[in-house]
């Protein structure tokens, strides 16, 4: 009889029974009500273990092989589920159903860090990954970028150097999560096509707020092809509605000791309360006559298109709105193939998304263990599959029947599966000539002159935080002439840039490196590479932290409260004790932390409500002395009542008091007014050594 291959373990009424106390009954996997789980068979007392015991054994089994191999790069990562909705037709340009205006298509998305391990921290300095997987009707697509529209290489032959370059060095297997390291330098510098995509990892884009205030970026030119085989190309684009935001690199360090989880647990809280994140995506569409005209090679993917050039059309939005059921069911398990692509959506020549194709099936075997990868629930296509590829490990669905070849005559009537020339998958018939040779086109030889484009179109605080970041990552390189090699690309990319990280690291200005092909230094600047630049004004989605003591005052805590909520916003309370303060009108008011648990990096921005004897005692405890110090640091806005000032005084701040710091006495709207300005980056030259 064939089997039925939707048959579920717990399907079987004898096992659905439950104990005496109402819970299922446990059985092992083979469905064998289990009597112990709590002692091994023995013989005796205490007796020896005898190895009838069928339970324990599988028990021990399955948990000895419980870990899967981690994916080699981009390890760290958390997932959701959502939606896609198309809200312009693409149908001028593609065939892909799933552009269809008003068309619905589930999505699974995972969101990682590049080089740490499983177990690093959220808010490493790195690169994040952005994949979706579109679950359309006609097959899987995956779209599987980062939030920096550009790459380190050209080729896809050198990103396993690059790889080992980035990860803990072999020797001595440190440091984890980190570019601050002689080889990633070493490297980079030898590499000069990497400094476009090290000018952006060296701004705030790497350190960011949470995955809800990303970019997203396709990287490489796509095509789109429409019903007639027409092709256009494409450039894909995720825009956060809740627009972009970043820490500060000192505020960075200490979140990964406050929180290594600050990002995941800030996209499961909130889908868990009903606030989706929502990304518009968006397509920059351009023909040959472009590309021709661009003066870069649009196959080349350290290189963008500036949307000042070719703007960003909006074609539909996603909405992450369900969080997993199971952490490694699916956002481990998700197994992303950039070769998954749909009709009416085509690769481009682009060398590195060629290498890619090969390398993400290839990975999946290993780490999911065989071919049938694709039959996982979160991997498996939403539309009908017929094939005959069979058996394997873990086979889950074999083609049913007798054939299981084509052609054939067996089976249905018609004997099909049988391949469709109308509907099936069609590769764009591109014309290629050309001699068979390792080469590096010519083509791809500019490698400052975005990188540049991008420093210049940085706000003067992310300029500064650019040349922070170069100098400390170079501080951590402990050989001297990695450190100079470094600088010498800085020179071709802005020379103030290169002058300052040399007196950052008090190191003599070398010669400029040779570039391959001299720079274009008048590209113009572009407002959309800049975060700050771009900045939406809402506080949306952010939240305040409020430091709080028994006898703060309840009507400036409700006023506080009731305007960013209505903002948008959310407001947790930090007590001394969490179980709460007993406001001036008796009420009680629950911590959400404690003080030295939920110290000043976890909010967007800080307000202190203390009653006199409240600031006397919060004056004399450290935790809440750092919680002032830094968040004023972190040139976070803030927020205090007349008794925080002895708090305030001891934390150092209370003379510096500047536009970003609001006494409530009088009012929170002027406050909370200003919170959408998300930072008050003026104050930050006055409290560091590098301003
Ligand atoms: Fe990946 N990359 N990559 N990458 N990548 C992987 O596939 C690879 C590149 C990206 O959440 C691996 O399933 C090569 C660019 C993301 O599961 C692996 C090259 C971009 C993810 C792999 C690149 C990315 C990966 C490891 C150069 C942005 C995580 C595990 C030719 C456009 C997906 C896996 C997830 C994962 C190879 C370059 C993004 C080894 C060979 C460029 C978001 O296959």
């Amino acid at each position: 009889m064939a089997q039925d291959p939707d048959l579920k373990l717990d399907d079987s009424g004898a096992n659905r029974q439950t104990t005496r106390d109402g819970y299922e009954t446990m059985t092992t996997q083979q469905g064998i009500p289990v009597a112990d789980d709590q002692n091994h068979l023995k013989a005796g007392a205490p007796g020896p273990m005898l190895m009838d015991d069928f339970h324990f054994r599988e028990k021990m089994f399955h948990f000895d092989h419980e870990r899967i191999p981690e994916r080699v790069v981009h390890a760290r990562g958390y997932g959701a589920r959502g939606v896609f909705e198309a809200t312009d037709d693409l149908s001028d340009v593609t065939s892909a159903g799933l552009f269809q205006k008003g068309k619905k298509t589930p999505v699974f998305t995972r969101f990682s860090t590049v080089a740490g391990n499983k177990g690093s921290p959220d808010v490493a300095r790195d690169v994040r990954g952005f994949a979706v997987k579109f679950y359309t009707d006609e097959g899987n697509w995956d779209l599987v970028g980062n939030n920096i529209p550009v790459f380190f290489i050209q080729d896809a032959i050198k990103f396993p150097d690059l790889i080992h370059a980035a990860k803990p060095e072999p020797d001595r297997g440190f440091p984890q999560a980190q570019t601050a390291h002689d080889n990633f330098w070493d490297f980079a510098s030898l590499s000069p096509e990497t400094m476009h995509m090290i000018m952006w990892i060296m701004s705030d884009r790497t350190i960011p707020r949470g995955f809800r205030f990303m970019e997203g970026f396709g990287v490489h030119t796509f095509r789109l092809i429409d019903a007639e085989g027409k092709s256009t190309y494409v450039k894909f684009h995720w825009k956060p509605k809740l627009g972009m935001q970043s820490v500060a690199w000192n505020e960075a360090v200490k979140l990964n000791g406050a929180d290594p989880d600050f990002h995941r647990r800030d996209l499961w809280n909130a889908i868990e309360k009903g606030d989706y994140p929502q990304w518009d995506l968006g397509v920059q569409l351009f023909d040959q006559d472009f590309a021709d005209s661009f003066p870069f090679d649009v196959l080349d993917a350290t290189k963008l298109i500036p949307e000042e050039d070719v703007p960003v059309r909006i074609v539909g939005t996603m909405t992450l709105n369900e969080n997993v059921d199971n952490f490694f069911a699916e956002t481990e398990q998700v197994a992303f193939c950039t070769q998954n692509v749909v009709p009416g959506i085509g690769f481009s020549d682009d060398p590195l998304l060629q290498g890619r194709n090969f390398s993400y099936l290839d990975t999946q075997l290993k780490r999911l263990g065989g071919p049938n990868f694709t039959r996982i629930p979160v991997n498996q296509p939403r539309c009908p599959v017929h094939t005959f590829q069979q058996d394997g490990h873990m086979a889950m669905k074999n083609p049913m029947g007798r054939a299981n070849y084509e052609p054939n005559s067996w089976g249905t009537e018609a004997g099909g599966p049988r391949e469709d020339p109308d509907r099936g998958y069609k590769h764009y018939p591109e014309e290629v000539r050309g001699p068979k040779t390792f080469h590096r086109s010519e083509t791809f030889a500019d490698h400052y002159s975005q990188a540049r484009q991008f420093y210049v179109s940085q706000s003067a605080p992310e300029q500064k935080h650019m040349a922070d970041a170069l100098t400390f990552e170079l501080s951590k390189v402990e050989h001297g002439k990695i450190r100079s090699r470094v600088v010498s690309h800085l020179l071709n990319i802005d020379e103030t840039l290169a002058k300052k990280v040399a007196k950052g690291l008090r190191l003599e200005l070398p010669e400029p490196a040779r570039p391959a092909r001299a720079p274009i230094t008048d590209l113009a600047p572009s407002d959309a590479l800049s975060i700050v630049k771009m900045n939406k004004g809402t506080f949306k989605g952010r939240k305040l932290g409020v430091l709080m003591t028994d006898g703060a005052d309840a009507d400036t805590f409700a006023a506080l409260k009731s305007a960013v909520t209505s903002a948008g916003g959310m407001v947790e309370v930090v007590a001394p004790m969490v179980g709460g303060v007993e406001l001036s009108d008796g009420s009680m008011v629950e911590g959400d932390q404690k003080v030295d648990g939920g110290p000043s990096v976890l909010y967007d921005a800080v307000a202190i409500l203390a009653s006199a004897e409240g600031g006397q005692m919060l004056m004399n405890d450290a935790p809440s002395r750092d919680f002032v110090a830094d968040a004023f640091a972190h040139a976070k806005f803030l927020a205090y009542t007349d008794g925080a000032m002895p708090l305030l005084k001891k934390a150092g701040v209370a003379e510096a008091l500047d536009e970003g710091c609001f006494e409530l006495d009088g009012g929170v709207d002027g406050f909370v007014g200003t919170l959408g300005k998300l930072r008050h980056w003026d104050r930050e030259p006055k409290v560091d050594l590098d301003g």
